[in-house]
């Protein structure tokens, strides 16, 4: 049997074309080859059917093929666009890489400034560390000579103790020898009766005899004493200041037990004439409640009568000027050297309203001039509000560099009442009726001359503001009064 279905159409045919042909001639039916003619036709069927499957298959794979074609070519089409963008790319990729090695050129750069930077900084750090080393030392240097300082204040107290104790005792001796010498006074006295009512002077001769010689010793040792000079006046005037100082408190506590005070001047043209220049004591004002204070008299400069208010002068060891409100307002410093006489004792004398005050102001440069301004009225007013300054009435050599400062307000380190957006006193470290800030600077710093900053002790009108006078004196009187 010949297989069905999966032989060619034209072998099919070939194999029947050959059995009509050998049917038809002898009629016998080959032993090979015999259909039934369903059979024949259900065969061709089957091979026409598998014939046709096999070129519809083709026709499919045609198809399919020209699919394949197209699509290559959109491959095609695709892969030139993709070669396009890939060549725009490595355009960017050279533009960028050529950015970054410029960039990379810059960065180096800048990391190499940096790193010299770092290395100066690192230098600069090293010094600083050197000097805050430095600084730590002297620290505690200093805080070694405080805490030995200390020491020696707790010595000098003990010593101090010893001898107020020692000087105790000598009192108590004084005063023991007091009463002895009030014994021997009555003695004394009974004896000189004895002897004007009954005496012989020879008895006394050999007394009289040791009086005199005693008299002689104590006038040598008096002498010696004055041989001491510089030394024993010094002390003498700390002795007259301790004995005024002594003098105010005696008369404030007389004041506090209601008892009258003695009838001091009230300024230094009140006192007697021909009194001696010095240290005076004085009633300043008409408040009698306030205990009276000493003040430099000066009562022969320029017709006299004046009290000395301030003082610089180029005296060793100098005074520190540049103090608080505290000490502008009680004074300071030492009224036979340098000193600020206090704004509360010029309120109190010029600020009464049943006496008027002038002020005179002398000044001396290192070359030896000398200039003075005058003003016919001075006034300052209470600390209420703020001793401030009221000057008119100029006259001198000097210029007139109080005028800028009339009206204002005292100034000092720790009390900023001037016309400055800061602090003039501590700007220029002084104190004074600053306005923002000032032609004349009295209690400025001992400069000593030309100097390169403010801040000196100047009066603008006559030397620069760059000059610091050697000498400098305030002093007032009541108006109109000349004692010659
Ligand atoms: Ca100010």
């Amino acid at each position: 049997m010949v297989g069905r279905g999966s032989a060619p159409l034209w072998a099919v045919l070939l194999c029947l074309s050959a059995r009509l042909v050998t049917g038809d001639q002898d009629q016998q039916p080959s032993a090979q080859l015999s259909f039934t003619p369903d059979e024949l036709w259900k065969f061709i069927g089957q091979a026409v059917r598998s014939e046709v499957q096999l070129i519809f298959g083709k026709l499919d794979l045609e198809r399919r093929l020209e699919t394949l074609d197209f699509s290559v070519t959109a491959l095609e089409s695709s892969v030139e666009a993709l070669n396009s963008r890939q060549n725009a790319l490595d355009a960017r990729v050279y533009a960028t890489d050529t950015r970054l090695n410029s960039k990379g050129d810059t960065l180096d750069a800048r990391v190499d400034d940096l790193a010299s930077q770092l290395y100066r900084r690192g230098s600069e750090s090293d010094t600083i560390a050197a000097r805050l080393d430095d600084q730590n030392h002297s620290l505690k240097t200093l805080g070694a000579s405080i805490e030995s300082c200390q020491v020696q204040m707790l010595e000098w107290t003990i010593k101090l103790d010893h001898q107020q104790s020692s000087l105790e005792d000598l009192a108590k001796k004084v005063s023991q020898n007091s009463v002895k010498l009030n014994a021997t006074s009555g003695l004394l006295n009974q004896s000189l009766q004895s002897y004007y009512m009954e005496g012989n002077p020879n008895d006394w001769r050999p007394r009289m005899e040791e009086l005199a010689e005693e008299v002689n010793n104590i006038t040598s040792r008096v002498n010696k004493m004055a041989a001491s000079g510089p030394q024993l006046e010094q002390l003498t005037t700390r002795n007259d200041m301790l004995q005024l100082t002594l003098d105010a408190a005696s008369a404030a506590l007389n004041a506090s037990r209601g008892q009258p005070a003695t009838s001091l001047p009230r300024d230094c043209s009140e006192l007697p004439a021909g009194t001696a220049s010095g240290i005076h004591l004085l009633q300043p004002g008409l408040d009698r409640s306030v205990p009276p204070t000493p003040a430099f008299c000066d009562l022969e400069s320029d017709g006299g009568g004046w009290t000395v208010v301030q003082r610089r002068a180029d005296i060793q060891p100098r005074q520190e000027f540049y103090l608080g409100w505290q000490a502008y307002r009680e004074g300071f410093g030492e009224l036979d050297r340098e000193f600020w006489w206090g704004l509360e004792s010029l309120w109190r004398t010029t600020g009464s309203r049943d006496r008027r005050y002038q002020l005179r102001i002398t000044l001396g440069d290192f070359d030896g001039e000398r200039r003075h301004a005058v003003y016919g009225t001075f006034r300052v007013s209470s600390e209420a509000d703020g001793y401030r300054l009221a000057v008119g009435n100029y006259s001198g050599d000097a210029g007139d560099a109080l005028k800028r400062h009339n009206g204002y307000r005292f100034s000092t380190k720790d009390r900023d009442n001037d016309g400055y957006s800061l602090s003039c006193a501590t700007t220029h470290r002084g104190a004074w009726w600053y306005e923002a800030c000032y032609d004349s600077n009295l209690n400025g710093q001992p400069l000593v001359g030309h100097n390169t900053g403010q801040g000196g002790i100047s009066w603008n009108k006559w030397r620069t503001w760059d000059y610091s006078l050697k000498a400098a004196e305030m002093k007032i009187r009541p108006q109109a009064q000349t004692r010659t």
